[in-house]
């Protein structure tokens, strides 16, 4: 199929942000055309983020895209903290009048939204190299880049850039009229999923001295597990005994005792980083997702934050095309941004009350204690994490 050459909104990236755009605007009429670098087996074989806040349910529910995880997605109601050996549960629906989240890989959410991009005949370019982006200060922006080995340029009246922390987009914006805010954290996160049932019902965020642990799920029969471990670790050092034999170790031993083993089906090693570029536009470039920002992922937020920044910028290109009111493209990075300092700085205290950061001496271990204390005594302190945890309001 021949390559359109305009577009009114050229989405650089074909991950969750992406792909949800160009299906919100879609359903209102608006033409648009997504550039992913990688092959689409690439894409839809990425396992990430597991927890949809109802805002980000909703959303995908507005896009069409809410059937497969309204029948398979698993509605929490709670989730459990461990410390000191012993598991502790919050109330998530009890602390905030009523509301939950919906555990639903991310992985399946990319795969329902491609479905619904090629059942309206959306128009997604994968395997296209090398993304250029053009004249970003001018009214007629455009894309270049390689297609079965032929340059092909695309342009539009927006470039809306949703390729990613490593993409090209952010940095295509000059480095002086960027602001940016970055964390890097001591260790990562070894991810492993398995075809065996969860250990609990709802997700369990363990604290430990040898490190944090994880329990989640994406089915009654799949399970995703993670371990707080070195930066310097390679997944060739893990096989899947030392796996299990680590994240027992770390768990109460009530919960050890349910742990399913199992042969892993993935395992992988992601760093943990805190990042915000500001502003998230830069003339006809907007940003949006990783792209912009990303949160460690112990608050679960990466690909919610995703989702608002979608809402707030199909909202406002909606706007300027149905009513010819540009307000919203105006606000889109403000607005944005307010939501995201919020779960950044959520996500950044989920991590280090509970990871291990022995680099910062006797009193940082004294204040993390006396931090999950207040937590797990204080009905306040609670309902504060519950409130960020299933989603501050759009
Ligand atoms: P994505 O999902 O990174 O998608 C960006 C897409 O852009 C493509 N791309 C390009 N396309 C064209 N030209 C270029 N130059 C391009 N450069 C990149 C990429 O191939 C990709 O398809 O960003 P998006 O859509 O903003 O979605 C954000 C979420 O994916 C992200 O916030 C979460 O997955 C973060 N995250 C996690 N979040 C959680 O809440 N829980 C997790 O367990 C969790 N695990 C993870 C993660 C992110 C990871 N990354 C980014 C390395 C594990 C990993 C490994
Ligand atoms: C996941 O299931 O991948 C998951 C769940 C909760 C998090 C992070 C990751 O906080």
């Amino acid at each position: 199929m021949a390559e359109p050459a305009s577009t009114s909104v050229l989405i650089i990236g074909g991950g969750p942000s992406g792909l949800l755009l160009s299906q919100l605007l879609h359903r209102q009429g608006i033409d648009s055309v997504v550039l992913e670098r990688r092959s689409r087996d690439h894409v839809l074989s990425r396992i990430r983020a597991g927890v949809l806040e109802q805002g980000a349910a909703d959303l995908l529910r507005t896009a069409g895209v809410g059937a497969r995880m309204d029948r398979e997605g698993l509605v929490h109601e709670g989730i459990e903290i461990a410390v000191g050996g012993r598991l502790h549960r919050l109330d998530l629906a009890a602390l905030t009048g009523g509301k939950t989240v919906m555990v639903y890989g991310q992985t399946e959410v990319t795969a329902d939204l491609y479905a619904a991009r090629d059942a309206m005949d959306g128009v997604v370019i994968d395997a296209a190299e090398d993304v250029a982006l053009h004249g970003l200060e001018t009214d007629a922006p455009s894309a270049s880049f390689l297609k079965d080995g032929a340059r092909q340029t695309i342009r539009a009246d927006f470039i809306i850039g949703c390729d990613g922390f490593h993409g090209v987009s952010r940095r295509s914006i000059p480095a002086d009229r960027l602001s940016l805010f970055e964390l890097v954290y001591p260790f990562g996160w070894l991810g492993l999923l398995a075809d065996v049932p969860p250990a609990a019902d709802e997700l369990v965020y363990a604290s430990h001295p040898d490190g944090f642990s994880l329990c989640s799920m994406r089915s009654p029969t799949r399970s995703r597990y993670y371990l707080q471990c070195p930066l310097d670790e390679k997944v060739a050092d893990w096989d899947d005994d030392r796996f299990w034999e680590t994240l027992c170790a770390r768990l109460p031993e009530e919960l050890a005792a349910r742990v399913t083993r199992g042969p892993s089906i993935e395992k992988s090693i992601a760093p943990l980083r805190s990042f915000v570029a500001e502003p998230m536009r830069h003339g006809r470039l907007f940003l949006a997702g990783d792209a912009a920002h990303i949160v460690p992922p112990t608050g679960a937020k990466g690909l919610n934050l995703a989702a608002s920044d979608i809402h707030y910028l199909s909202t406002a290109l909606i706007d300027h095309y149905r009513n010819g009111d540009d307000e919203g493209l105006e606000r889109y990075s403000e607005r944005a941004l307010a939501r995201v300092w919020k779960a950044e700085r959520f996500s950044w205290w989920m991590t280090s009350v509970l990871h291990s950061f022995p680099e910062k001496g006797a009193f940082a271990v004294r204040m993390q204690q006396a931090e999950l204390e207040y937590l797990l005594s204080s009905p306040a302190a609670q309902a504060s994490l519950a409130e960020n945890y299933v989603g501050l309001p759009y």
